[in-house]
């Protein structure tokens, strides 16, 4: 074979491999190495966010995250919802987390405080973080039949109100495209609606 063909096949490979379909099944998702959930204690707000289908989390999303003395992962979460009937509100929400194999893999239980918001149960999948700055959280409500998601939910958090440092966004985004997620977030407002104290 010549320089010329042997160049091509090369481009070729070169082009196929980025072409290549990236796998999408839930359960070969890579998530947290050694998941720390004692470091993971503490206030994370919600820069930006996928949604799922049916009623969630509008904007002002914090939660909090704590262990309790048996070592078992609590949060709360508080955010913007709009109910039936269009009524807007703060939303206290609270979640239970159940240990599975996988220690960065938990199903949480979670409901709200007030008896008509939702309540459920969901995997809660700790996907990246450095503890300090960012983490990612990916949860898949239900697979298709072929182990790709078809209704999952997705947060990206920050420790800082103020946002992700450059360097943080880039990690975060190259973890998104491989939830197969790239491109389907929004974010998420912080104007004040849901802190107390807030005219103090
Ligand atoms: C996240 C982590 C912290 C603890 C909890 C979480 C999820 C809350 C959800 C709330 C949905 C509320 C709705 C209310 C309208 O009735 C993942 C933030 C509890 C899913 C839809």
């Amino acid at each position: 074979m010549d320089m010329k063909a042997c160049g091509l096949l090369v481009a070729l490979g070169f082009v196929a491999s980025c072409l290549a379909e990236r796998d999408c099944t839930v359960s070969n998702f890579p998530v947290m190495q050694n998941f720390d959930r004692y470091r993971y204690t503490g206030t994370w707000y919600a820069m930006a966010k996928k949604d799922p289908e049916g009623l969630f989390l509008l904007d002002n999303i914090v939660a909090k995250f704590t262990v309790d003395d048996y070592g078992r992962m609590l949060a709360t979460a508080k955010g913007r919802v709009v109910i039936f009937g269009g009524f807007q509100l703060c939303a206290d929400m609270v979640g239970i987390f159940t240990d599975t194999d996988d220690p960065a893999k938990f199903v949480m239980q979670y409901r709200g405080l007030l008896a008509y918001l939702e309540n459920g149960q969901d995997p809660h999948w700790v996907v990246d973080t450095d503890y300090d700055t960012y983490a990612l959280h990916y949860s898949c409500r239900r697979l298709n039949d072929d182990g790709t998601c078809a209704d999952s939910y997705s947060f990206v958090f920050s420790r800082d109100p103020n946002g992700l440092t450059p360097e943080a966004q880039r990690i975060v985004r190259k973890r998104q495209k491989e939830l197969c997620l790239d491109r389907e977030y929004r974010m998420v407002v912080h104007n004040g609606y849901c802190e107390e104290n807030k005219y103090e």
